[in-house]
């Protein structure tokens, strides 16, 4: 009777906890009553207004400094040049957890479960956002936006009762997805990867997931499909049969590539490279490994790469590097706008605020004419310190400020025209008639060897690296 007794109080005593901590936690005292009704539909975000563009001199941190929309740079409209989008894993799904800690971030509107309930709530949180940022396109994966299930069927449930709402939102904001992919890296059956899993099962799977996720991309009217292959790697070569798991990857390409032009899917195919983490060694290393995979197995034509700037750091390049590899090879697709922190070696995912990286990124999105029908995706978090409601804005708003300055400073560079003078005249040894045989392809080792011996030990100039620094800094 005793212990029965102590049983009852504790389970009430429990209960009570639960109650008080989940409301404290998820539901704060001004949305009791909202958080549980499914169709909230209330502001997720009251008090904060469309973000306006004020000019540099502006110190309200709710407003552009310098990205100003409508503005002309270079005979396009800013926000043609950016084609802005934001993330919504790190945006709407992002806590605050790291391997040390547990969650910091408890947004008004979130309930702690992952309902479709919540999902729909999150999804017109989503829609709130981006329509006060002003950003018109938005990413995604399958299972951020909707619950997995335990079976495929459940999951694809799931994600079309929270894809026809998105589908209701966009319309009415019109919004359109930039990419929408599908998670292929969190559930354990993708701990050996998923095309390239050693388990035939978990490529099926992983085919099926991405028909589907192709599929509600195409529905959502994406304008690209990105293939981030997190898993597709190996942890260790002595267990690892690497030349068939490269095959298999490169079959699940083709069948995308037959499937995305069976469903009349038209956006662009795009694959993200980074060279590990997760996994030891990622397949798609970097942007030149990537373009060397793509043309081995006959699938140039069909791709372009999503160059993200922490990924490039990590496989040891600059950003500016890694858009100038996919640009003169003709893949410059889009942009996962982000950077990493000198002083870590991992993938810190921070919004990018370094004006003088954001500026040669410019110049390789000008000299490419843009990058439509990609964009600049913020695959960019808080940090997990930053707890408040309003540094979601703070961030996407230094973040579009920074890559604002950035393409202002690289038009500047381009009009004046002193950068690619001095790049001009290191070259203009070959602007002459042997030069141009030369590079034609019409000059053998023969010719070459007689012009050596007539011409005797050549000349070299200076390569002037101080002065195109100085230059570049005079544009910032
Ligand atoms: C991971 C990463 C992913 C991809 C999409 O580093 O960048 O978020 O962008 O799967
Ligand atoms: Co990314």
């Amino acid at each position: 009777m005793k212990a029965w007794g102590i049983f009852l109080l504790l389970l009430c005593l429990q209960a009570i906890t639960y109650a008080v901590i989940g409301e404290s936690q998820t539901c704060p005292a001004e949305n009791v009553g909202k958080c549980d009704d499914s169709d909230w539909e209330g502001e997720f975000f009251p008090g904060i207004n469309k973000i306006k563009y004020e000019g540099p001199s502006s110190k309200n941190p709710l407003s552009f400094k310098w990205y100003n929309a409508e503005e002309e740079i270079l005979g396009k409209k800013m926000k043609d040049w950016f084609r802005f989008s934001v993330a919504f894993w790190h945006t709407f799904r992002g806590t605050g957890a790291d391997l040390f800690g547990a969650p910091t971030k408890y947004w008004p509107w979130e309930d702690g479960t992952n309902s479709l309930k919540m999902a729909k709530r999150r999804m017109r949180a989503n829609f709130e956002f981006i329509n006060k940022l002003g950003v018109d396109w938005w990413c995604f994966h399958d299972r951020d936006i909707a619950p997995d299930g335990e079976t495929l069927e459940e999951a694809n449930a799931n994600l079309d009762e929270v894809v026809a709402l998105a589908k209701e939102l966009q319309m009415q904001s019109k919004k359109k997805v930039l990419w929408g992919t599908a998670q292929l890296f969190m559930h354990p059956r993708y701990m050996h990867g998923a095309a390239t899993s050693s388990e035939l099962g978990v490529y099926a799977y992983a085919a099926a997931q991405v028909k589907k996720a192709l599929e509600v991309t195409h529905y959502l009217e994406g304008e690209n499909y990105v293939f981030w292959g997190g898993r597709e790697g190996y942890q260790s070569l002595l267990n690892t049969d690497m030349e068939r798991e490269l095959n298999h990857l490169a079959r699940f390409f083709e069948a995308a590539v037959a499937y995305k032009k069976k469903i009349g899917f038209n956006g662009t195919l795009l694959i993200e490279p980074k060279p590990q983490e997760p996994t030891k060694h990622q397949y798609d290393w970097d942007a030149a490994t990537t373009a060397n995979f793509l043309r081995k197995y006959g699938l140039i034509g069909e791709f372009k790469l999503n160059i993200e700037c922490n990924h490039a750091t990590l496989s040891g390049h600059s950003c500016h590097h890694e858009l100038e590899t996919a640009r003169i090879n003709g893949l410059l697709g889009n942009i996962d706008a982000n950077t990493g922190d000198p002083q870590v070696g991992w993938d810190t995912d921070q919004f990018l605020v370094d004006i003088q990286e954001a500026t040669m990124i410019m110049l390789s999105v000008i000299k490419n004419g843009g990058i439509a029908p990609g964009g600049f995706n913020f695959d960019a978090k808080l940090r997990r310190e930053s707890t408040d409601v309003d540094d979601l804005f703070i961030a996407h708003i230094i973040g579009m400020d920074t890559m604002a300055r950035g393409l202002r400073n690289a038009a500047t560079l381009i009009e004046d025209g002193t950068l690619a003078e001095l790049v001009r005249k290191r070259y203009q040894s070959f602007d002459t008639e042997i030069g141009a045989q030369i590079e034609a392809g019409k000059a053998d080792f023969d010719f070459l060897e007689k012009k050596a011996k007539e011409w005797g030990e050549p000349k070299v100039a200076s390569a002037k690296q101080e002065l195109a620094e100085m230059i570049l800094q005079s544009a910032l």
